[in-house]
C-alpha cells in the first residue's frame, strides 16, 4: 500500500491561492483526474485533478484555509496495488483552470514536480487572516453579512443554498445566496457543469443590464462606456475584494429596498457635560468614551420600544421575523474597505463595557482582524462619522435589516428656548429604514424617542 500526497502545484505567479472547495471527503475512491479541490486565487480558479487512483486517506487543509507556497501539501491518496497512477510519487498535480482562469492567468499555472516542503504537519501557512469581505455598507454606511439573518433565511431558504443536483462548490453557493441569485437558473460553464463563480457574476450582470419582460419594463438603462482616455491622463485599478463586495450589498440594497430617511437633532449638551466628567476615569479604565456607546444604548432600548425597526421581511414578503435581541453593527472605515463589526446584546451591557468593545471591535477591524462571527448577526446599524464632520447624509439600509441610524459631527448652535437662544450641542441624526416594513409613524416614535434618550442620558437606565 503506497500513499501519494498531493501538493500544491506551481502558483503561476499568484501570491496566494485560497482552497474554496474540498470535492472529495475522506475514504472516497477516487480516479486519475477526478477533481479533488478547487483552489483560487485572485485571477482564477483552478481544479486539482487527482494524479493517481486510490482512496482519500486525509486531508491536511480545510476550506477557506490560505496558501502562499507551492509544494504545501493537501491531502493524502491510499494508492491500492495496481490502480492506474500518474506519477507514483509525491505530486503537484497540475491545476486545471476553470472559467476566467481559461483565459488569463491559469496559464500560468503550470504542472510541476515539487520539492517537498519540511514539516508536513503544519500543514498552512495561513495568510493574514483577512476578514469575511461581508456585507454591508451604505452610501456612508455598512453592512453585516446576509449570512448572519439565520431567522428569516432558516423560514425562507433560498433555493440556491440548497438545490440538489446543482454543481457547484460551497464559495459559489455562497456568493450566490449573497447576491440573491438561484443558481438553479445558472448555466454552469466548468467541467461537467459545474457553476463558476464567473458564471454567477454574469448572471448577476446580464440580469442588470438586460430590459426585463415586467409590465411596465423595470429594466435597469446601461451607463454608456466612457472612454476617459480621450479626456487626459487616467490609470486603472482594482477594487478591493471588501469593496467589490460591499458595491454587491449596496447595490442590492439600493434596488430592493424603498428607502425612507428622517432627520432630527438630538441636544446632547447634558451627555457632552457628563463625558467630559468621565475622561479621568475613563483614563484610568484605559477607554475612549466617546458618543457612540451612548449612541448604541440609546438605539437598543428604542429597538426594544418599537420593535418594528428590529424586523426583518420574510423572503415571501407576506411575513416577519422579530428579532428578541440586541446586535447592533457598527461601521468601521478601514483602509481594506467598510467593515461593520457587531456589537451583541447592546441592551445587556453597560456604558464603559460598550465603549472598550467599540474600541476593541474598532482596533480589530482596522487591523483586518475581525472573524466572520464578529461581523454577523445585526439586528440595526450605526454608522457614525462624527469624528469627520458633516452636517448629515442618508445612509443606506443594510439589507435585511430595516433600519439604520447615521450620525453626524455634534456642533453647539444657538436654540430657542421659548425665551432666549441658547448655545447647545446638537447632534444630527438620520434614520434611514425599509418602508417595506417600518411606516412613517414607526420611524417618527423611533427616532424621537432616541432624541430624548441621548438628550436626557437618565432615560437610559429606564
Ligand atoms: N460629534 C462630535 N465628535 C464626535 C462624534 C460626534 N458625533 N463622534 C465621535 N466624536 C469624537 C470623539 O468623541 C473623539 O473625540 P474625543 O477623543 O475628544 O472624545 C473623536 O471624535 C474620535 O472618535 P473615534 O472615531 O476614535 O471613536 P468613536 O467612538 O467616535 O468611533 C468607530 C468608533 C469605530 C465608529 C470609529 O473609530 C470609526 O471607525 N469611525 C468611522 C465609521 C465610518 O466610517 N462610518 C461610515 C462608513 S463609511 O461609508
Amino acid at each position: 500500500m503506497t500513499i501519494e500526497t498531493v501538493r500544491v502545484p506551481d502558483l503561476g505567479g499568484a501570491e496566494e491561492v485560497e482552497v474554496i472547495e474540498i470535492s472529495v471527503a475522506v475514504g472516497d475512491r477516487v480516479e486519475v483526474d477526478q477533481t479533488l479541490l478547487v483552489l483560487e486565487s485572485e485571477k482564477a480558479t483552478m481544479e486539482l485533478p487527482s494524479p493517481v487512483a486510490g482512496v482519500v486517506a486525509r486531508f491536511l487543509v480545510a476550506e477557506g484555509d490560505k496558501i502562499k507556497k507551492a509544494g504545501i501539501p493537501l491531502l493524502e491518496i491510499t494508492i491500492d496495488g495496481a490502480v492506474a497512477a500518474r506519477t507514483p510519487t509525491e505530486t503537484g498535480a497540475p491545476a486545471t483552470p476553470t472559467g476566467a482562469a481559461k483565459s488569463g492567468a491559469a496559464k500560468s499555472v503550470q504542472p510541476a514536480r515539487v520539492e517537498a516542503p519540511k514539516p508536513a504537519s503544519a500543514a498552512v501557512p495561513a495568510a493574514d487572516s483577512e476578514p469575511e469581505p461581508m456585507a454591508p455598507a451604505a452610501s456612508a454606511v455598512a453592512t453585516p453579512a446576509p449570512a448572519a439573518e439565520v431567522g428569516a433565511a432558516a423560514q425562507n431558504p433560498p433555493p440556491a443554498a440548497t438545490g440538489a443536483g446543482i454543481y457547484a462548490g460551497p464559495y459559489v453557493r455562497r456568493l450566490a445566496r449573497e447576491l440573491g441569485v438561484d443558481l438553479a437558473r445558472v448555466s454552469g460553464s466548468g467541467p461537467r457543469q459545474r457553476v463558476l463563480k464567473e458564471d454567477v457574476q454574469a448572471f448577476v450582470r446580464q440580469r442588470l443590464t438586460q430590459p426585463t419582460a415586467a409590465a411596465g419594463g423595470g429594466a435597469i438603462p446601461a451607463v454608456p462606456e466612457v472612454d476617459y482616455a480621450r479626456y487626459g491622463l487616467v490609470t486603472t485599478g482594482e477594487l478591493s475584494k471588501i469593496g467589490r463586495l460591499t458595491a454587491a450589498n449596496m447595490h442590492r440594497s439600493w434596488l430592493n429596498v424603498p428607502h425612507v430617511t428622517q432627520f432630527d437633532d438630538a441636544d446632547i449638551t447634558e451627555l457632552e457635560a457628563f463625558r467630559q466628567t468621565r475622561k479621568g476615569e475613563a483614563e484610568t479604565r484605559g477607554v475612549k468614551l466617546t458618543p457612540v456607546p451612548f449612541i448604541l444604548k440609546a438605539c437598543a432600548i428604542a429597538l426594544r420600544d418599537n420593535p418594528v425597526l428590529n424586523r426583518s421581511l420574510a423572503r415571501d414578503g407576506a411575513h416577519f421575523v422579530q428579532r428578541e435581541y440586541f446586535h447592533l453593527g457598527m461601521a468601521v472605515d478601514t483602509p481594506r474597505g467598510l467593515l461593520v463589526p457587531v456589537v451583541r446584546d447592546v441592551d445587556r451591557k453597560g456604558i464603559w463595557e460598550l465603549a472598550a468593545e467599540v474600541a476593541a471591535l474598532g482596533d480589530k477591524a482596522r487591523a483586518g482582524k475581525l472573524t466572520t462571527n464578529e461581523m454577523q448577526g445585526a439586528c440595526f446599524t450605526i454608522s457614525s462619522l462624527g469624528a469627520l464632520g458633516g452636517r448629515g447624509f442618508t445612509p443606506i439600509v443594510n439589507t435585511p435589516e430595516v433600519g439604520i441610524l447615521g450620525v453626524s459631527r455634534a456642533a453647539v448652535q444657538p436654540v430657542w428656548n421659548g425665551r432666549e437662544f441658547m448655545p447647545r450641542t446638537m447632534l444630527p441624526l438620520a434614520l434611514s429604514y425599509d418602508h417595506r416594513v417600518v411606516n412613517g409613524g414607526d420611524g417618527g416614535r423611533f427616532l424621537t424617542q432616541l432624541v430624548a434618550l441621548l438628550s436626557d442620558i437618565r432615560l437610559l437606565l429606564m
